[in-house]
């Protein structure tokens, strides 16, 4: 089993893309509640080339840095197209530093909303700038939304599926 980190600003679509993917690779979504209210961890198990792949996500920023240990096997960073890099982006680059975890494909959510393809090209340069000041070159950046795709738009699902071939790619 792979265990893939979903990481990124609060708000940008982590959980959404979860359940997302754990729709069309019919997964089993599951949801971890830290109390009876509040719920810690989304994680959804899915078969994909063979091989067995767990993506979570944690509801607040700081949970990653309580429950990521470095033993995951990669992650992919969720940046809403609509913002850009944030400071959650930045925490989830730097803790993916820290603890050696390969981000293997950044999602550029929320791109229903954008019209004009050239900014979410100027979102995307200023991501891997950031990427790079951590030395992190040549992820594969994917466009899409996961909100359109896990409500069955046909036209988006197409994205979902370049991520999971991403995070598959090179194990
Ligand atoms: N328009 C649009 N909205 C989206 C998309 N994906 C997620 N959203 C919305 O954005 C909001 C936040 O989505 P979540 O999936 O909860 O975001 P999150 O990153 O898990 O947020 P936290 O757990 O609070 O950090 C929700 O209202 C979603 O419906 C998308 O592709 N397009
Ligand atoms: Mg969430």
């Amino acid at each position: 089993m792979k265990n893939i980190a979903v990481m990124g600003h609060i708000d940008h679509g982590k959980t959404t893309l979860i359940s997302t993917i754990s729709r069309i690779f019919e997964g089993e979504k599951k949801e971890i509640y830290k109390n009876p209210e509040t719920i810690l961890r989304t994680e959804t198990e899915i078969e994909f080339g063979g091989e067995t792949y767990l993506f979570f996500d944690y509801e607040e920023d700081s949970s990653y840095e309580e429950n990521l240990d470095g033993t995951e096997d990669g992650a992919v960073l969720v940046v809403a197209a609509t913002d850009g890099p944030l400071m959650g982006t930045e925490k989830a680059v730097e803790l993916c530093e820290n603890l050696g975890i390969k981000i293997k494909a950044v999602f550029m959510n929320s791109c229903e909303w954008v019209d004009d393809e050239e900014l979410i090209d100027l979102v995307e340069m200023d991501v891997e700038e950031l990427l790079s000041e951590h030395g992190m070159e040549d992820i594969p950046f994917i466009r899409g939304s996961a909100r359109l795709a896990g409500m069955g738009y046909s036209g988006w699902e197409d994205g979902i599926g370049k991520i999971v071939d991403a995070v598959a790619e090179h194990f």
